[in-house]
């Protein structure tokens, strides 16, 4: 068997938390991670029979049966991955009940997996389903973004739209647009089942004044979608209260999109 220590899902986990952390947008337990992980793989690092304890998830998955996530821990800080992550992270298996989490690795403490679980798993099937690739789902608080959420309507349409205006790239690496969920109890089957419903066509969520969520085949997918969000939401806040000189215009959004050959929400500009 592999040392565990050493597996490249633990590593990127590692270095993904630690590079949030230092980017401001994971406070103290702020944020969570949900990586599907290949059985083989985990396979060669971990005895795949051994199920240290069962969980309850306190919801229905059952189209992730047997599927298998490294998942941050709840109450656990990004900043403190790197040097434990047998402790601030797990690796589940969903039971066949769809109802459980058996735990094959981690949670050294007695922790569990974060609050956000049922969004992640949820956001999970709904991705799965847009795009059988899709393997991360992560939540983070980044700065800007939040910042934007109480200056800026919430609104898909206007939001995305003024995160596009900003940067001539973003209607390149989001043109699908950002879904936007109002203000809600975090933690919840609730806003786990609303984020669930606007992953069918987004790959980013905002969480009104919380939060975003990001999926994509990998981390890296995951995490530069969210970083090219708070990027844009940056230079909004750093233009927003000042006198607009140039502006880059939608029939320009629409030839950039073009030239890329995207398919993109042609609705949310106004053409
Ligand atoms: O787990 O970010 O939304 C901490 C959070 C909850
Ligand atoms: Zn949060």
């Amino acid at each position: 068997m592999k040392d565990i220590f050493n597996a490249p899902f633990v590593e990127e986990m590692k270095k993904t938390t630690a590079n949030m952390y230092r980017l401001g947008w994971d406070e103290r337990n702020g944020g969570n991670i949900s990586y599907m992980l290949n059985p083989t793989e985990v396979g060669e690092y971990l005895d795949l029979n051994n199920v240290i304890r069962t969980i309850p998830t306190g919801f229905d998955a059952t189209p992730l049966i047997g599927k298998i996530f490294i998942v941050t821990g709840t109450g656990k800080y990004f900043k403190n991955v790197i040097d434990d992550p047998e402790t601030n992270l797990g690796i589940i298996r969903i039971a066949e009940d769809g109802t459980t989490a058996e735990l094959l690795w981690g949670y050294k403490d007695g922790g569990k997996f974060t609050s956000e679980l049922p969004a992640h798993l949820m956001s999970h099937i709904s991705r799965l389903e847009a795009n059988p690739e899709n393997r991360v789902i992560m939540h983070s608080h980044p700065t800007n973004t939040l910042a934007m959420n109480f200056v800026h309507e919430l609104d898909e349409k206007k939001l995305t739209h003024s995160l596009w205006q900003t940067c001539t790239e973003c209607i390149v690496v989001f043109p699908d647009g950002i879904g936007v969920l109002p203000w809600m109890v975090c933690g919840t089957n609730e806003i786990g089942v609303a984020t669930a419903e606007k992953m069918k066509d987004y790959r980013l969520v905002v969480w009104g004044m919380h939060g975003i969520y990001g999926a994509g085949k990998d981390l890296d997918e995951a995490f530069g979608l969210i970083e090219t969000v708070e990027k844009a939401a940056q230079l909004y806040m750093l233009t927003a209260h000042l006198p607009r000189v140039n502006t880059i215009r939608d029939e320009e959004l629409a030839e950039v999109a073009e030239a890329f050959g995207l398919e993109y929400r042609k609705d949310f500009l106004d053409l």
